[in-house]
């Protein structure tokens, strides 16, 4: 039997502050949300006490990484101003460092934020506008952290109107291929960028799921690659469930992924993800017999 290459990345180039983003098995990113908006978890964790708790949850479900994000990007969603999305995202990123060793994302486009979070322990930028806010891309080359540059057509408030490719999968394989380029111009070290084709942002279900079936043309861009697809709208489509039972849906979808090149996964579900995980990287191993 041929075993999945995926389940195996190769090794970054060195890099400070990307240790993590080097690991050999595909890495498991705990969502956590702290907006009164987003579309699973909405108001759940915006009290900075349950956003902490919930963030050492994550941990002990062995998250690998935690995206930390006070901006719902859900469709039809309005950015919050940039002190209330600070006011959100730094007293949670703080009191979170300080409490454990598990990297810390935070899920941002502004640079004020960006600067803010990672002064108080913040490890990475995940970015949905992949840097292409005003200050964006100064504020990551002054930083030095890994960042996410994320695909999405269009702005969260009306980017599922009427969302238009001739090919999604090229033209979002070379926005990103041009975002990583503007990046590394600017003085973003390669080893330190990962790339998301954004799931759901600005795209139909026919777009996800060709996205989803092709994903190895993004692996082919010389950066690390995520995936989100967890409990989104495109595993309700397919699977005709609600937000709250789109669990087996998710999980397949994202061993999916990992079998076709993603090395992070932005998760709601750790504890499960990581056994589904598990299960595929045991099939993966070479067997003796
Ligand atoms: C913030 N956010 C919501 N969905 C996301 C996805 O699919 N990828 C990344 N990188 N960020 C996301």
């Amino acid at each position: 039997m041929t075993m999945p290459s995926s389940t195996s990345v190769r090794p970054l180039a060195d890099a400070p502050g990307a240790a993590f983003l080097r690991s050999p098995r595909p890495l498991v990113c705990g969502i956590l949300n702290v907006t009164p908006d987003s579309f699973s978890d909405g108001g759940r964790f915006n009290d900075p006490e349950r956003a902490v708790a919930h963030g050492l949850d994550l941990v002990e479900q062995g998250a690998d990484l935690i995206d930390i994000g006070g901006e719902s990007t859900r469709p039809g969603a309005q950015p919050p101003p940039v002190d209330e999305e600070l006011n959100r995202v730094v007293p949670v990123v703080e009191r979170l460092a300080r409490l454990t060793e598990v990297p810390l994302s935070v899920d941002t486009s502004r640079p004020e934020v960006m600067r803010e979070a990672v002064r108080v322990g913040a490890g990475m930028i995940n970015d949905v506008r992949a840097l292409r806010a005003p200050g964006a891309l100064a504020a990551a080359v002054e930083l030095g952290v890994p960042v996410c540059l994320m695909h999405m057509q269009g702005e969260p408030d009306t980017m599922q109107r009427s969302p238009h490719y001739g090919d999604v999968v090229a033209e979002v394989r070379s926005f990103l291929a041009e975002r990583m380029s503007a990046a590394e111009g600017a003085g973003v070290s390669r080893a330190l960028t990962v790339v998301d084709s954004g799931f759901g942002f600005g795209k139909t279900l026919a777009h996800n799921v060709a996205l989803l079936a092709e994903l190895q043309q993004f692996t082919t861009l010389g950066a690390r690659l995520m995936v989100g697809v967890s409990r989104k709208g495109m595993i309700g489509a397919i699977t005709g469930r609600p937000v709250e039972q789109r669990l087996a849906g998710s999980i397949s979808a994202a061993v999916l992924a990992v079998q076709h090149g993603a090395h992070l996964l932005r998760v709601h579900d750790v504890a499960a993800t990581r056994d589904a995980l598990a299960v595929l990287a045991a099939v993966a191993k070479p067997r003796e017999g």
